[in-house]
């Protein structure tokens, strides 16, 4: 199955809604930004994705919760079942941070990623409030639109694993989770339940909603890097073939894009404009956190017209990305191949 008939695949099953996803989480602003920065200054600490501009991915409506009334219950497993109010969550200790969220059916190159400041709370000391057993092997994390999705304890009993009110700012919308989310570092979106609800330890294993599908059950992110613009071109929109008039190519040819892993800092950003026979090495960010997208840009000198095929290929501290993706269910890691012919 290819990258197209996957998001097909994709779309089909969440009802059409990733569709909608796609063409509103186009990431015009973000991106833009990225490539209209001055080359002579470095590359930003944090680049926003503007809520307007945020993918959306959900398998029904946004639910509509009232945060009066909004509870999280706490059981299963554990020996004393706690409910927590939204004035819990307020006057426990706050954070804020950035991370960058990414759907596993987003295709390589795709607009289903984004990366936000998040404000919220440590899961953990309610965790341990309420006591869990030695019989608990997973947590199920239920959303009020009875979205379900499962983790092993350990993932989940980390301190950076957050309950999230306010995303760059601003109080979650309706459509990202208000009035909390969760949100668990290293996964990608599907292990992030929006309008939680419900947080049972389970002495069995179980599969969740998307995991049922088919998709992989650990959902954790792999080393990849995206490409997002060549020049002034959005390569999404325009179907990775990129065309190029000598007016937009004749000084030179910016790329520009992310970068991702699941725990390890991005290393290195390479790029090749001869479909991976030779490597440049691009100019990256370095975010403090691995959580955080990576941003690279590479000023391309090519001196004739002619056609070039452009590939990114990021290499954490834990691995290299692979040339060809597996084309599985675990997310794309595979690295795309951009037609760009530049015109003589
Ligand atoms: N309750 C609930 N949580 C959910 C989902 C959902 O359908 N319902 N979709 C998941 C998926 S597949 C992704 S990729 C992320 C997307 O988060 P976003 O819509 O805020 O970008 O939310 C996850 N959390
Ligand atoms: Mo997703």
């Amino acid at each position: 199955m290819n990258r197209r008939e996957l998001l097909k695949l994709l779309g089909q099953a969440s009802g059409g809604l990733i569709a909608a996803s796609v063409l509103g989480g186009c990431q015009a602003k973000a991106m833009d930004l990225l490539f209209s920065l001055d080359l002579n200054a470095p590359l930003p600490d944090h680049l926003i994705t503007p809520i307007d501009e945020f993918y959306i991915q959900s398998y029904a409506l946004a639910s509509q919760v009232n945060a009066e009334k909004w509870k999280l219950r706490i059981g299963g497993e554990v020996n004393q079942p706690i409910v927590l109010t939204m004035q819990d969550i307020l006057s426990a200790p706050q954070e804020e941070f950035y991370l960058t969220m990414e759907c596993i059916g987003n295709p390589a190159g795709g607009n289903l990623i984004g990366n936000a400041r998040w404000t919220g709370t440590s899961l953990l000391p309610f965790l341990k409030r309420a006591g869990v057993k030695s019989s608990a092997i997973e947590f199920a994390m239920k959303g009020a639109d009875w979205y379900e999705t499962t983790l092993p304890v350990a993932e989940i009993m980390r301190p950076d694993v957050r309950l999230v009110h306010r995303m760059n700012d601003e109080p979650l919308t309706a459509e990202h989770g208000y009035p909390v989310r969760i949100l668990i570092p290293g996964h990608f979106g599907q292990k992030q339940p929006k309008w939680i609800v419900g947080i049972d330890a389970i002495a069995k294993t179980k599969t969740g909603f998307w995991e049922n599908q088919g998709w992989s059950n650990t959902a954790e992110i792999p080393t990849h890097s995206l490409m997002k613009q060549v020049q002034d071109s959005r390569v999404w929109n325009k179907q990775n073939q990129v065309t190029l008039t000598r007016d937009k190519w004749g000084q030179g040819v910016l790329l520009a894009g992310v970068a991702l892993d699941r725990s390890a800092p991005i290393k290195t950003i390479q790029i090749s404009t001869d479909n991976g026979s030779t490597w440049e090495t691009a100019e990256q960010n370095r975010p403090e956190s691995p959580h955080e997208w990576t941003l690279w840009r590479y000023p391309w000198r090519p001196n004739q017209a002619g056609k070039y095929t452009l590939l990114a290929r990021a290499t954490s501290e834990r691995q290299q990305q692979a040339i060809d993706d597996k084309d599985g269910k675990d997310g794309s890691s595979g690295i795309l191949r951009i037609q760009t012919t530049l015109e003589a």
